[in-house]
């Protein structure tokens, strides 16, 4: 059975807006027998020397699948794709397209919109306006590559939904309260049918259950 180890608690803000969300909407995807590990990120349960056996940097999420060990979201996401045999094609280009559109979502758009956050978050001066009209035009960039990829297309790698989806409609929701995707109309609408999914839901109700939040505080 695989252990998802995720957040129990957080800080301030980071509610609902952690990765191990994206794992567990593909486990509640395919119906892979799956417990939650939670963890409290304010209580240091991140930090120690246990937790560091098992995950490279101090973060989530990791899953043990009766002793696989494994970091990094989109590697879990492919993992437990293969796993199912679900949320991938059988054919090697096909799950090629799906590889490249995790690493799209995770080294070329998601550092981006990282960095934005990041800015809007600390800058409280205002000092880094520069840095931030030209990440959000390299964001505008990225944006305007998956508008273009989805042109005729329901899902970003694939004519199915698969974990490429996964990947990439949690990068875009880190941006979700802004107006960056105000300007692509197929990401918007891609981005709604996404979330629209019933195991995003599920993923939703079982992490506000979590946090001790509402669903509506997490959306
Ligand atoms: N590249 C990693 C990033 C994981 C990551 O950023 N985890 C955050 C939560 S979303 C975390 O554990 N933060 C706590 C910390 O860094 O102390 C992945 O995609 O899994």
């Amino acid at each position: 059975m695989i252990t998802l180890y995720g957040i129990g608690d957080i800080f301030e803000g980071g509610h609902g807006e952690t990765k191990d969300l994206r794992v567990q909407w593909a486990l509640e995807e395919v119906g892979l027998g799956y417990r939650f590990h939670a963890l409290d990120q304010t209580a240091g349960d991140l930090d120690s020397e246990e937790y560091a056996r098992i995950s490279p940097f101090h973060q989530v999420p990791v899953i043990d699948d009766d002793g696989f060990v494994l970091a990094e979201s989109a590697a879990i996401l492919l993992y437990v794709a293969e796993k199912a045999g679900r949320l991938i094609p059988t054919d090697v280009q096909g799950r090629t397209l799906v590889m490249q559109w995790c690493f799209a979502a995770v080294s070329t758009v998601a550092p981006t919109l990282q960095c934005i956050e990041t800015i809007e978050i600390f800058d409280h001066e205002k000092t880094a306006t520069k840095v931030l009209h030209e990440t959000r035009k390299l964001a505008e960039r990225w944006f305007g590559g998956v508008e273009r990829r989805l042109e005729g297309r329901e899902w970003i790698a694939c004519p199915e939904f698969t974990v490429a989806d996964i990947a990439m409609a949690s990068v875009l929701r880190t941006i979700r309260k802004t107006d960056l995707m105000d300007p692509f109309p197929r990401i918007k609408s891609y981005y709604d049918r996404c979330y629209a999914r019933p195991a995003w839901r599920r993923t939703l109700t079982l992490a506000a259950e979590r946090l001790g939040m509402t669903v509506d505080q997490l959306r």
